[in-house]
């Protein structure tokens, strides 16, 4: 018999493993963020986009949030970012349930959706939610 095949035999062997282990659970483990879906948030002057964000619970999400603006804002969600899940190596962007971003920035967070429900989001500059730096977070 060749050793040759080996590799191939036990790939298979490793991959059927894998399939196996993704259909298993519903809930993902902690550092499997690689499948993680990817939701674009854009902050500009003086709105979200989207507004309404909509996520499923249990889910992994890479947060990606754009700042389009040539000055600050933030995203500030202190109950939602509170009961989600969120990455280790991300937790230090958030500070008091806020991302905050400089002009042109963008920052990743990477969080499991915490239970159904209507989150409240807006920017706490000043007068920015007056002037429409609101929205919603819902999961289903
Ligand atoms: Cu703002």
């Amino acid at each position: 018999m060749s050793h040759a095949r080996w590799p191939a035999v036990l790939g298979s062997a490793v991959l059927a493993a894998l399939m196996l282990a993704s259909t298993a659970g519903a809930q993902p483990v902690a550092d499997s963020w690689s499948g993680a879906r990817l939701v674009t948030i854009q902050l500009s002057s003086f709105r979200f986009e989207p507004a309404d964000i909509v996520l499923e619970h249990g889910q992994p999400y890479r947060l990606h949030f754009v700042n389009n603006a040539s000055g600050g804002h933030d995203f500030a969600g202190k109950e939602f970012f509170a009961q989600a899940r969120i990455r280790p190596e991300d937790a230090a962007r958030i500070s008091g349930g806020r991302v905050e971003l400089s002009g042109g920035e963008s920052v990743d967070i990477h969080l499991i959706a915490p239970s159904p429900g209507r989150y409240k989001i807006r920017c706490t500059h000043f007068m920015h939610s007056m002037l429409g730096m609101t929205g919603r977070i819902v999961v289903q």
